[in-house]
């Protein structure tokens, strides 16, 4: 077990849903520390870089476009195994196949507007932290 720090962001869908509240405060009951908040806009460069791994993927642009259409919350968690317990509280990436009691499976219903993102490993914390809180 390790203490490790973790990206997590409230989506555009989230933010204009008034799910913010919700994600962070499940995060908090689950134990894990919030370190860092932050609202913005993404702009089409950080959005890039920060999808680098899916340039190539078909729904590329449709991302692109998704993630930049209002403002995101970041938000960096910190606690024991925080990366893999942030990506269980939030569910599958498809809402429809996320269990209940996700945070997918509980407020979406589709891929693309999937309300949060939470980094896969702890490397890609620390890539995506660096690009959210430089
Ligand atoms: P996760 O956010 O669960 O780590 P990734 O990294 O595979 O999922 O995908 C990044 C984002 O790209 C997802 N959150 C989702 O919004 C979008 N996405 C993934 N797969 C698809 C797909 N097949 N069609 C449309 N959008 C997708």
């Amino acid at each position: 077990m390790a203490n490790e720090h973790t990206f997590v962001m409230v989506k555009p869908d989230g933010v204009a849903r008034g799910l913010v509240g919700e994600v962070v405060s499940r995060l908090e009951r689950k134990g894990l520390t919030l370190e860092n908040m932050r609202m913005l806009t993404i702009d089409e460069d950080l959005a890039r870089q920060h999808y680098a791994e899916h340039v190539d993927k078909p729904f590329f642009g449709e991302l692109l476009e998704f993630i930049t259409a209002g403002p995101v919350v970041a938000t960096e968690f910190s606690g024991e195994s925080a990366v893999s317990v942030a990506r269980t509280l939030m569910g599958v990436t498809n809402p429809r196949e996320a269990a209940p009691g996700t945070i997918r499976g509980d407020y979406g219903l589709e891929i693309t507007s999937n309300i949060v993102h939470g980094s896969d490993s702890p490397e890609s914390a620390i890539r995506e932290l660096g690009l959210y809180f430089p």
